[in-house]
């Protein structure tokens, strides 16, 4: 099946220059000779178009009252809400997570809707009182106009709903290229706001790679504000491009996060919350724990439950009911685990188990890994792998450890599993992080939180979700009234 680009409302196929259409296909990564189906490898020009209809649409957009506007993400919610098994299924077969989690990403992008749209009647300014008698001043949040945002395949339908929700109750309208391994689930995604009623050219999708399609979304003159989550090296090339334009942007990056365990922790729930921290979604998480920091005197017995209960994880396709961990999203994303396990393995380090790949239906599937006795500056330690590779690093005093969990140029999520109440509350007041739990796993952001971290992960800090999820997408406007019938200067009278 050819699935088309969702321009001013309606289907449009990419025609090169000489006249053939160009689309690229897109595999079930369980089963690779399976293919999902041909998506548009679309150029510069489908940006023009889907550009202009939002440009335009944004004229009337604007002005549709914000609860009129959020009335069509209520719809949106429903029609998500009907639609869930089905979307799941699609996404799971798309990106390879198991079902349970492609249920709980069609269910982040359900809570958003209500969310954002319940927000659409709370979009509140300030009054502020004016140093002069007879004299008003107050602000209002407004859209900016045309939002680009370039969505990553992890989160195939609620990290597009985080940024296109707000940003369309808000008043904005969008353009929105979602990663090329999951254009089928972004594209429902504008089925469902089709049949919502979302008039055209609000909500744009123009699905290709990052070269020939994100860049020129990114330094489109008529689009106002970046919105972008995935890697470092890109999300540091579009801070470059925006900067150099003046355009605002809001970079979602990578992540090295932690899970500590305390001589004081609960060991059984914490082997759960690395479990789920380390190999759901197949360590694919931007939020995933790739390091447990354990102290020196319960490690041993720790690890030992971790390995047991790692190597009872059924791998496989996931669509089947018992599997706990899908395969990676692609070739690429395999190799390079492979290239740090392989690595790791010729310095000597500690494997205690997995550090393979498993061969089945042609799937990219890899084995959940464990390192131990990693020392912090280990590249285990410190670079982002996105997959299922954990390394455990031992501490002796709290400091030590502090030192370890803040010693990487990420800060987005960081747990810690303790009893000691004076400890937890240390440990969030000096974690640098965006995020930070105790006694859960680093993974699992609710959509009422706001989500985001700090260093490289987040270069300037921008929050999705949330009580900041309107900032990234509004601008401040302040407005003063003077009825004093007469110039009153302010500072100098
Ligand atoms: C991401 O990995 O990019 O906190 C987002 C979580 C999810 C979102 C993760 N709700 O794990």
């Amino acid at each position: 099946m050819i699935y088309k680009n969702y321009i001013n409302g309606a289907w449009s196929e990419k025609i090169s220059a000489g006249g053939f259409k160009e689309t690229f296909d897109n595999v079930n990564p369980a089963d690779t000779t399976k293919v999902i189906g041909q998506f548009q490898n679309s150029c510069e020009f489908c940006i023009d178009d889907a550009v202009e209809s939002a440009s335009e649409a944004f004229k009337t957009w604007k002005n549709v009252p914000a609860p009129k506007r959020a009335e069509i993400l209520f719809k949106a919610a429903e029609i998500l809400v009907r639609d869930k098994e089905c979307i799941a299924k699609g996404m799971t077969l798309e990106m390879g997570k198991i079902l349970a989690e492609t249920r709980g990403d069609v269910q982040e992008a359900i809570d958003i809707a209500y969310y954002a749209a319940g927000a659409g009647r709370r979009l509140t300014g300030e009054t502020v009182p004016s140093e002069l008698e007879n004299k008003w001043s107050m602000s209002v949040r407004l859209p900016y106009g045309v939002i680009g945002m370039i969505t990553p395949w992890n989160f195939p339908i609620a990290i597009p709903a985080w940024k296109a929700f707000p940003a369309i109750v808000a008043g904005n309208t969008v353009v929105l290229k979602p990663a090329e391994d999951t254009p089928w689930s972004v594209i429902k995604l504008a089925e469902v706001f089709h049949e919502a009623g979302l008039p055209k050219g609000v909500f744009n999708v123009v699905t290709g790679f990052g070269p020939t399609a994100g860049m020129p979304l990114v330094k489109h003159p008529k689009v106002k504000v970046i919105s972008f989550t995935g890697s470092s090296a890109t999300g540091h090339l579009i801070a470059k491009e925006c900067s150099k334009l003046g355009k605002k942007y809001s970079l979602e990056l990578g992540g090295k996060n932690s899970i500590t365990v305390t001589k004081n922790a609960d060991l059984d729930l914490a082997v759960e919350g690395v479990i789920f921290g380390a190999f759901g979604t197949t360590g694919q998480r931007c939020t995933a724990c790739s390091r447990v920091i354990i102290d020196k005197k319960v490690k041993k017995e720790f690890t030992e439950k971790l390995v047991a209960r790692t190597e009872s994880l059924k791998i496989g396709d996931g669509l089947e009911d018992d599997i706990d961990v899908g395969p990676l999203i692609n070739e690429k994303a395999l190799d390079k685990v492979e290239r740090y396990v392989t690595s790791a393995l010729a310095s000597g380090d500690d494997l205690l188990t997995g550090g393979h790949r498993i061969k089945m239906n042609s799937g990219w599937f890899y084995a959940p890994t464990i390192f131990t006795d990693i020392t912090p500056d280990n590249a285990l330690a410190q670079e982002e792998i996105f997959g299922p590779v954990v390394a455990i690093i031992e501490y002796e005093t709290f400091d030590e450890m502090m030192n370890i969990v803040n010693g990487t140029r990420y800060g987005l999520s960081a747990a810690i599993y303790t009893k000691d109440i004076n400890e937890s509350f240390k440990f969030m007041r000096d974690v640098e992080t965006g995020l930070a739990y105790v006694n859960t796993s680093c993974i699992g952001a609710e959509v009422g939180q706001n989500f985001g971290g700090i260093k490289d992960t987040s270069p300037i800090s921008s929050r999705e979700a949330g009580s900041q999820m309107f900032d990234a997408v509004t601008y401040v406007k302040n407005m003063v009234v003077d009825f004093s019938g007469k110039l009153q200067k302010a500072q100098i009278e």
